[in-house]
């Protein structure tokens, strides 16, 4: 997707900070971040958001979520963290290119809703 800003940050064509990559993932740090550690961690292929995932992202999805949780326990959430995917408008999400947010830190985190 050319004006998707997460397949651009694949790409190397926006710069970020990136955490792990490999052939299928990567998971770099969220530009706006809500605590001491909060990661993005997203497909390499273009898919715009969970209602969109079918049974052949199955596998990725998997590995976004373990791969992540690693990298948010290395990244300093030894303690535990808040997974959490938007999805669409009544999700507010924002970025259109499916990312699961891992957040976190030393201290508990606010409740949500
Ligand atoms: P959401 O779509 O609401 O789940 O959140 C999208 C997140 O993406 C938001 O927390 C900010 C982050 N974000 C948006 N643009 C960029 C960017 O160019 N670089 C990085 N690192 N994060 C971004």
């Amino acid at each position: 997707m050319t004006d998707c800003i997460f397949c651009k940050i694949v790409a190397g064509e926006i710069p970020s900070k990136k955490a792990y990559e490999d052939e299928d993932i990567l998971v770099f740090h969220d530009i706006n971040a809500q605590a001491p550690v909060h990661l993005l961690a997203i497909p390499k292929q273009h898919v715009a958001s969970l209602a969109e995932a079918t049974p052949e992202h199955n596998a990725v999805m998997g590995k976004l979520l373990q791969v992540g949780a690693r990298v948010a326990i290395e990244q300093g959430c030894t303690d535990g963290f808040r997974t959490l995917i938007n999805t669409g408008r009544v999700g507010r999400q924002e970025v259109y290119h499916l990312h699961v947010h891992f957040v976190g830190g030393p201290d508990v985190l606010p409740p949500m809703l």
